[in-house]
């Protein structure tokens, strides 16, 4: 089997999540550190890794891929034999109902956590304060979002998808902490969700919390120790 070369950065949400992934089942990996900040997802090398300069992307021998989603079909897939299914189950219906997130988030959870995002950091990088106006209105849309993962994807289960985790869970729980990186906490004032992310991280720890050390200290804040333990 060729080797699996994985470019991201951690301070990308989507770049974190197949990470985390990886590194939760095992799957060999050449990890490449690729700096946003630094300009280097910008060069004409990384170009030949990924032509629209994004990250995450990989590399498996010639073959070469970039968005996320995609990319984490692809090794589940690649590696189906040597994961748990619960991961990303064969089942026609509990596969339907992961990728039913998984398309959600690119203009649900990814949208709009994003915007509140990028509008912070905007302001963070030029001094400035944030209209204050639009980081009202930002924050309302997140909350929107927020209310919808935990009541229509959540509900009762412990997992996004029903009693088992799924590369949903992964990639929701790490859409959600990127405010964290302008000083947000997500959760405060959604127990459900706080909960479940929890359960979340129990399962992918340590390799979860070291996935947030830049994002939180981006943020200036500690990780908080329920996200740091392992059952
Ligand atoms: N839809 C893409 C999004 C990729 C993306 O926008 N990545 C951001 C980081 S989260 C990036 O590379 N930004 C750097 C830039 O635009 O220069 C995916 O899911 O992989």
């Amino acid at each position: 089997m060729s080797k699996l070369y994985y470019y991201y950065d951690m301070l990308s949400q989507p770049s974190r999540a197949i990470y985390t992934f990886l590194k939760v089942t095992g799957i060999p990996f050449e990890a490449c550190k690729i700096s946003i900040a630094a300009g280097e997802n910008r060069t004409a090398e990384f170009a030949e890794i990924n032509p629209r300069k994004k990250l995450p992307a990989l590399k498996d021998g010639d073959f070469n891929l970039s968005e996320s989603v995609a990319m984490v079909r692809y090794i589940a897939n690649k590696y189906r034999d040597q994961i748990a299914d619960h991961w990303y189950p064969k089942d026609l219906k509990q596969r339907a109902r992961v990728d039913e997130y998984l398309e959600y988030q690119h203009l649900g959870t990814r949208l709009h956590y994003s915007l509140l995002f990028i509008h912070e950091l905007s302001a963070m990088r030029t001094g400035q304060t944030p209209d204050t106006k639009q980081t009202a209105k930002l924050e309302t849309n997140m909350k929107k979002i927020t209310h919808i993962v935990q009541k229509t994807f959540l509900g009762d289960n412990k997992f996004l998808c029903g009693d088992e985790i799924t590369i949903a869970d992964i990639f929701a729980v790490h859409e959600i902490l990127q405010i964290v990186g302008t000083g947000h906490d997500p959760v405060t004032d959604n127990p459900k969700l706080a909960a479940w992310m929890e359960r979340v991280s129990h399962k992918l720890n340590p390799h979860f919390a070291e996935t947030l050390v830049e994002i939180y200290a981006m943020g200036g804040k500690e990780i908080p120790p329920q996200l740091k333990s392992k059952y």
